[in-house]
């Protein structure tokens, strides 16, 4: 059991399923590469990570997802990995791994590690040896085809980040699948041995202590290529319920799978009572609203707070009996939330508290990616030699070719590239803001002299308070955790609102997505008074049928 059950118990009727810690916890993301380097070199580590969790227990999160640590070459950061039971030397080593398995739980920390596992580094022993012989067990690992008649590809599938979804290797005569870059190649599920590898290492790692997984693209698992299925694919829920029976089943863990496809309407294969698969997914619907629906994530659209509200009410509905699901806006391959959603300009504490307050106030896991409780903002990046990210450089050079105008793919990056998070954590407003003594990997964003950890936790009304705030009141109110959502306003396209419900009490959320005043009125019945949780412009213990909400204002009032 990786950390203490807690005692609270929500009142059965709210609840089909049995408590789990996980419940009332909060997760954070860690992206190690740019959290805290102990050593000069640059570049975040483990033991910058142990140094800092006093930070991380005062917000009072429940587990960590720690983005990839394991042995790579670090094409996509991590996201390509060489030995799954390795860590990276740049991050430091198993002994340092151990120990922040071990500190953190004295903390009631957890730690949750990235499972890759849709496909490893070219670098792997495993890919090693099935390039190098179409005789060796490990070539079945992976997905080969034979050349076209021509000797080129075997089809047209393209990669994720650009350019052929397969690539040529002499020594065995045939091309290799990736989804992702040359450097990922896409493991072959359907092989019995390679499943059994896999499993082995998972329960190798939870043996270790930690406490849980969050499973990267794990939607991708199924995937059938020569009918250019990926998404969901024919056996996915085959491979995630034999991994389930093999690996997850009886540990008091927590797994979170990540898919970009899964919708209502898929949601509950993975994490329904009686799947045995998953306890929760990231989805990105709600995401994808702000994206252009030809074009991609580098052409900005207009974010359109009404698409965004359907979708994650949606989810809402979904698992208010059967299910749970988890609740973000920001991780290591999105913009910062503020910058999108919101403002990052003058009301940019105002517009970080609100995000929090209607995010974290639904029912679900929510997590917070680092830097997010202090209101990091998105990188002013202005030259493409900035940019580290490969996705974001290969659609450079694919789409400047296109004769895309260099202003407008800037200006794309700017509001969408992953590089935007992946800015070095701000500590201080000191030197590097507090992250590193040598030179970072990637620029500091300048703004770092006033947005920082220091500066902001010296604030009782700063936005780390906030969230030290909501996060206690996961663990502390049976109405956060477990009460029922019911959605207002759904046509406002400035202000998010909603209730949730639990026996008598109701908890009224109210955020304003605007830089302007908004007149709210609200639908029968509604109206109460009570206790006001959180606000960001002063309390109020009153809902009034109509109200005036200020700039980016947020509040939350339990009536009872
Ligand atoms: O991301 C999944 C994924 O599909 C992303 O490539 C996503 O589409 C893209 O970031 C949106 O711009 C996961 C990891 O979170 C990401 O960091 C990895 O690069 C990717 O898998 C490959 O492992
Ligand atoms: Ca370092």
């Amino acid at each position: 059991m990786p950390l203490p059950q807690r005692s609270i118990s929500a009142p059965a009727a709210a609840r089909e399923q049995r408590e789990m810690w996980w419940h009332r916890a909060t997760g954070y993301q860690i992206y190690p590469r740019s959290f805290a380097d102990s050593n000069g070199d640059g570049v975040g580590d483990i033991p910058g990570i142990i140094s800092r969790l006093g930070h991380l227990a005062d917000l009072g999160i429940g587990f960590i997802w720690l983005s990839p640590v394991y042995a790579s070459p670090m094409v996509d950061n991590g996201y390509d990995i060489a030995d799954y039971r390795a860590i990276a030397p740049e991050y430091g080593t198993l002994e340092d791994m151990d120990r922040l398995i071990a500190e953190a739980r004295e903390r009631g920390i957890g730690i949750v590690m990235d499972l890759v596992v849709n496909h490893s580094s070219s670098l792997h022993d495993w890919f090693r040896a099935a390039r190098a012989s179409r005789e060796a067990p490990e070539h079945d690992y992976y997905i080969w085809r034979d050349a076209a008649p021509d000797g080129g590809p075997p089809d047209d599938q393209q990669a994720a980040f650009g350019g052929p979804a397969w690539s040529w290797v002499e020594e065995v005569g045939r091309y290799y699948f990736h989804y992702f870059s040359p450097a990922q190649p896409d493991l072959n599920w359907a092989n019995p041995a390679l499943r059994a590898e896999i499993y082995d290492m998972m329960r190798w790692w939870l043996d270790r202590g930690i406490a849980g997984f969050r499973m990267d693209v794990i939607s991708l698992i199924g995937k059938d290529v020569d009918a250019r299925v990926y998404e969901e694919g024919p056996s996915l829920h085959d491979h995630l319920q034999e991994m389930h029976r093999e690996v997850l089943a009886g540990r008091d863990i927590v797994t979170i799978g990540e898919s970009w496809s899964v919708s209502p309407e898929t949601g509950l294969l993975y994490c329904g009572r009686d799947r045995r698969e998953l306890d929760m997914v990231f989805e990105f619907s709600h995401i994808r609203e702000g994206w252009d629906p030809e074009r991609g994530k580098f052409a900005p659209r207009p974010f359109d707070l009404r698409g965004f509200k359907r979708e994650l009410f949606a989810w809402q509905d979904l698992t208010r009996h059967d299910g749970w699901t988890s609740l973000f806006l920001s991780n290591h391959d999105l913009p910062r939330q503020v910058s999108f959603y919101a403002d990052d300009g003058p009301y940019r504490r105002e517009a970080a508290k609100m995000l929090a307050t209607v995010l974290h106030l639904l029912k679900g896991t929510p997590f917070i990616y680092q830097g997010e409780e202090i209101g990091m903002t998105n990188a002013p990046f202005e030259r493409i030699d900035q940019y580290r990210d490969l996705e974001t450089l290969n659609h450079f050079e694919a789409q400047i070719a296109a004769g895309v105008p260099l202003e407008e793919f800037i200006a794309g990056a700017r509001r969408n590239s992953r590089d935007n998070s992946r800015t070095p954590m701000q500590w201080s407003p000191g030197p590097h803001a507090g992250f590193t003594t040598g030179t970072p990997w990637i620029e500091v964003n300048p703004n770092a002299s006033e947005i920082n950890v220091e500066q902001d936790s010296a604030q009782p009304d700063g936005i780390l308070a906030h969230y030290r705030k909501l996060v206690a009141l996961r663990r502390e109110r049976d109405i956060v955790a477990f009460g029922e959502t019911e959605p207002f306003l759904a046509n406002s396209p400035a202000v998010m609102a909603y209730q949730r419900r639990l026996g008598a009490q109701r908890l009224v959320v109210l955020g304003n997505f605007t830089g302007q005043e908004q007149e709210v009125e609200l639908p029968d019945g509604v109206e109460g008074a009570g206790t006001c949780l959180v606000a960001s412009h002063g309390e109020r213990h009153h809902i009034p049928r109509q109200l005036q909400l200020a700039p980016y204002e947020s509040l939350a009032v339990l009536i009872s």
